[in-house]
């Protein structure tokens, strides 16, 4: 007998709660379960982390990003060394997003056409074109196993006709998007492609933005252009009116997102996968989660706390005490960085893990109600 060889994209639910949904979404290069969280790997590398490490925490998938892998070390480059995963040693999946996001986020000087976006990178001031097709090639050359349609994510705020001729251009981005992804070849036969539905907060627009996503077909359906300024009441509202126009046998992706709290909101929803920096860029800077809220380590409450940072979170960090990472943080070590980035990681992990395990007994409600109380209600 020979083993049958691993799906392109199979996605399956096993259990329902409400309208949550736990499952197993199966890849070539591995399953990720659901509800996911992808950790950040914008330049290659989940920052201070190795691939391992940031296996150890419980991610089954990363996110790389198009536009900064593009401008450095560059996509072709990226293809002749054998492809991302070879390159930073991670052989499990890799979603990729498209670019457009990054573009207008950290870029001046730049200019959206019918065609794409020309910009002048951040790094060096060079000028690039990034289009559709361009997005979907460069996503192919990385070898990226979930590809992210090329949109644009809508400002906030946005007015009803803004929102609506911005929404349109994603729509017949996301077309382009598809037949470039399809033109593909090997890669085509191994990866998926995800649409993104935008339409800022209007259900109208939401609605047709779904519904024309799913007349071009995609095997996964994205929520982008939220978390960008309207607030978690508006963005849930959003939610609660997008989500039912999107397919029940795919899965549904919340871009950027998000703190915990907006993270078990949107599980609640029905959302399935997210990605977000905060628990890399906190690490970074110092600030730890926990379930009982956030704990700045710089403020001097904590330089002779003997206790680690939360007894449900297993890491590395939980050898030491509140005061030894305080003491870190303070004195700048690289040290502090790398194990709260590790902690921030495994608290994540440790959330999607109880999430998923509450959809499948039932018991979401009861669960999220608990979370939000010791989250927002900690000692800490
Ligand atoms: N589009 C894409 N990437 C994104 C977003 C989007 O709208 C967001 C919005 N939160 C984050 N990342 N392509």
């Amino acid at each position: 007998m020979t083993a049958s060889p691993r799906p392109r994209f199979h996605y399956t639910v096993h259990a329902r709660d409400g309208r949550a949904r736990t499952g197993t979404l199966a890849m070539a290069r591995g399953d990720i379960a659901t509800p996911a969280f992808m950790p950040v790997g914008t330049a290659a590398t989940v920052k201070g982390m190795l691939p391992e490490q940031v296996r150890a925490t419980g991610a089954d998938i990363l996110l790389g990003n198009t536009y900064h892998l593009m401008l450095r070390p560059g996509a072709e480059r990226v293809a002749a060394l054998g492809g991302l995963h070879g390159f930073m040693n991670w052989d499990r999946p890799i979603l990729t997003d498209s670019g457009g996001f990054q573009v207008m986020s950290l870029t001046d000087l730049r200019k959206l056409t019918e065609e794409g976006v020309t910009f002048r990178s951040h790094l060096d001031g060079t000028k690039h074109l990034l289009t559709p097709e361009r997005s979907m090639e460069i996503q192919r050359l990385l070898g990226s196993d979930i590809v992210m349609a090329f949109d644009e994510c809508t400002p906030f705020p946005a007015s009803h006709d803004q929102a609506r001729t911005s929404m349109e251009l994603s729509m017949r981005w996301a077309a382009r998007s598809r037949a470039g992804f399809d033109a593909g070849g090997d890669h085509a036969a191994r990866a998926a492609l995800f649409g993104i539905v935008q339409g800022g907060v209007y259900e109208d627009l939401r609605a047709r933005s779904a519904e024309a996503l799913q007349a071009i077909g995609f095997d996964g359906y994205a929520v982008g252009g939220l978390a960008v300024g309207e607030g978690q009441d508006l963005m849930f509202q959003t939610l609660d009116h997008t989500v039912p126009h999107l397919p029940d046998d795919a899965p549904r992706y919340l871009m950027g997102v998000g703190k915990p709290d907006d993270i078990v909101g949107a599980v609640c929803r029905g959302i399935d996968m997210f990605d977000c920096v905060l628990p890399t860029r906190s690490g970074r800077t110092g600030q730890a989660f926990t379930f009982a809220g956030p704990v700045t380590l710089k403020n001097a409450r904590h330089r002779d706390d003997p206790r680690p940072l939360d007894p449900r979170v297993a890491s590395p960090a939980a050898a030491y005490s509140r005061a030894y990472l305080h003491h870190l943080v303070k004195a700048g070590e690289m040290l502090g960085a790398i194990l709260l980035t590790w902690h921030n990681l495994a608290f994540y992990q440790t959330l999607m893990a109880e999430l998923r395990q509450a959809i499948a007994d039932n018991r979401l409600d009861a669960y999220a109600e608990a979370f939000l109380a010791g989250y927002r209600g900690g000692d800490i």
